[in-house]
């Protein structure tokens, strides 16, 4: 049976002005939890604070609050599928499960655009929202083998809307061409590209990458990518991969450097802290355990709350677990992504979460942490009940 028809969300609106609980008054962020409740913004030093604070029940709290200001109880989800066209890349980063140096190596492979749309043939005319492509960066595909996927996408799939290549991947198509950033992103805007995943920032600062990730582009180049991506106007997302070798000030330095971004464009459309998952790669060397549940839910709750420009805060379930997601939609997330169906960056670094959902179970999972399940398309529109179209079975 299908559920009932989610309600259609309100619209977003700015923190309400409310005074701060009873209990939270003696806390040691009680001039942080004013600060928000007066809509006030953070500063790095106030960041730092969140991030050491042993007062979390505050944290939660106006975390949740500025979510549901914003969002009542809606909970965005998605229509999706991944295409992880191959995993071989030039760079070698050492938190990275899923990469391999050349397509003869064990575990590894690479799929003709053939190949890749034969993957989601399937589900042409089910009503999926979005196609969400990330491979490694491949040192020996010509650029016409990403135009050409994309193109072959948007010909069998007119509806459904193409996130593709992060920014380091569109950095290095600018060096495989010789062509500037913008000019790669027009040709890829051509070919059917709608919006950029949000990876590949790890951590932006230089300490970090240099120990990483030193071979893929910096922190700058990421920038300019994103910059050159709102400036055509199209939209892109923005993550955090946390809990390895970073610091908490390189933590708040990050989404600062997000939210400076945001302040001068406004093209960034979520943020999705993204979970370490130690499992099979070098940068744990065995000895870093993947980051605590309580970790997890302070960098959702501090995205929220210093990022006071970015719309949509995503718990991506894939990467956090169910439970830490449903917890999540409680302390500043309000999307929880997609059906996905066969993910493999976080499954070969140990997650253990299934490799997707039936739409169904995604509202079950959602329901049951409380909030309202609302479906939308890629740029977070809600799908109206009337377009919802045959039922997509994971
Ligand atoms: O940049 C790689 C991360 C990212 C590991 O835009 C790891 O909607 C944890 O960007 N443990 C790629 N993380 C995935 C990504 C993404 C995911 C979900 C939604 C969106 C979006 C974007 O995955 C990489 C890197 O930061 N990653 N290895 C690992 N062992």
């Amino acid at each position: 049976m299908t559920p009932p028809v989610p309600p259609v969300p309100r619209p977003p609106t700015p923190p309400t002005p409310t005074s701060i609980p009873a209990v939270f008054r003696d806390s040691d962020i009680a001039d942080l939890v004013e600060k928000r409740l007066g809509g006030e913004r953070l500063t790095f030093d106030d960041g730092v604070r969140l991030f050491t604070t042993s007062d979390v029940g505050a944290l939660g709290w106006i975390a949740n609050h500025e979510r549901e200001a914003r969002h009542g109880d809606t909970t965005y989800y998605l229509k999706n599928r991944h295409i992880n066209y191959s995993n071989v890349c030039k760079y070698d980063c050492f938190f990275c499960s899923f990469y391999r140096s050349s397509k003869d190596e064990d575990g590894a492979w690479e799929w003709s655009v053939e190949e890749a749309l034969e993957h989601v043939r399937p589900y042409r005319g089910t009503g999926l929202k979005e196609f969400h492509i990330v491979g490694g960066v491949h040192p020996d595909l010509p650029f016409s083998y990403y135009t050409d996927m994309l193109r072959g996408l948007k010909a069998e799939h007119p509806e459904t809307a193409i996130k593709a290549f992060t920014a380091i991947e569109i950095a290095y198509f600018g060096e495989l061409t010789g062509q500037s950033i913008h000019d790669v992103l027009v040709e890829l805007r051509d070919a059917g590209l709608d919006m950029v995943p949000g990876g590949g920032a790890e951590v932006f600062a230089d300490r970090v990458r240099y120990k990483v990730c030193r071979a893929k582009a910096d922190a700058d180049r990421w920038f300019e990518v994103h910059e050159a991506a709102h400036a055509l106007g199209i939209p892109t997302n923005a993550t955090m991969l946390y809990g390895h070798i970073e610091t908490l000030e390189e933590r708040v330095d990050h989404i600062l450097r997000l939210r400076d971004l945001q302040d001068k464009t406004g093209g960034l459309m979520s943020y999705i802290p993204l979970r370490y998952h130690p499992d099979n790669n070098i940068l744990s060397r065995g000895k870093l355990g993947a980051p605590s549940g309580l970790d997890a839910l302070k960098n959702v709750a501090i995205g929220r709350l210093l990022l006071d420009n970015v719309q949509h805060i995503k718990a991506y379930w894939i990467m956090l677990g169910i439970k830490m997601a449903q917890l999540a939609l409680s302390w500043g997330a309000d999307d929880i992504d997609g059906t996905v169906t066969w993910e493999r960056i976080y499954h070969m670094a140990g997650a253990k979460t299934p490799e997707g959902m039936t739409e169904e179970r995604l509202q079950e999972v959602i329901r049951e942490a409380g909030r309202t399940p609302v479906e939308r398309d890629a740029f977070y529109n809600p799908v109206a009940p009337a377009q919802t179209a045959e039922k997509v079975t994971a």
